[in-house]
């Protein structure tokens, strides 16, 4: 079994959490906020069979987009006329497999 953590924009997230439904996969949802941009993204959770992790990550790359953003540019000295903001690219979604130990149901 794999651990499957998606960060996914909250924008994506009805999409590919719909998806993931609807092929029976069993996911954690969590709301939860990217450290650079400080904005809102959501977290799955999803222990994986082994022969089921490329389903998953399909039905998720299918379903994330990639976006652009404005962020601020760290300076230093005088701020007063506001920072300057450069352009970022985000996701599609970012996905961590990893492989679990252990899983029990009690
Ligand atoms: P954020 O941390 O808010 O990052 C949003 C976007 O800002 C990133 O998109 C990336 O384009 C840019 N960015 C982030 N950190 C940066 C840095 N130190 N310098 C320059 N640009 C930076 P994505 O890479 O697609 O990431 C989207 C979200 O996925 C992130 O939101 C964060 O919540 C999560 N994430 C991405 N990489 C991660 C990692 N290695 N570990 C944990 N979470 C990660």
């Amino acid at each position: 079994m794999k651990m499957i953590t998606a960060i996914i924009n909250n924008n994506d997230s009805d999409a590919v959490c719909s998806s993931l439904r609807e092929e029976g996969f069993y996911f954690t949802k969590m709301s939860t906020t990217g450290g650079f941009l400080r904005n809102g993204n959501t977290t799955l959770l999803m222990g994986t069979e082994d022969d089921r992790v490329a389903d998953a990550l399909e039905i998720i790359r299918a379903n994330s987009r990639k976006r652009t953003a404005d962020a601020p540019v760290p300076v230093m000295g005088n701020v007063e006329m506001g920072l300057p903001m450069s352009s970022v690219t985000i996701g599609g979604a970012t996905v961590f497999v990893t492989a679990v130990e252990q899983f029990e149901k009690m």
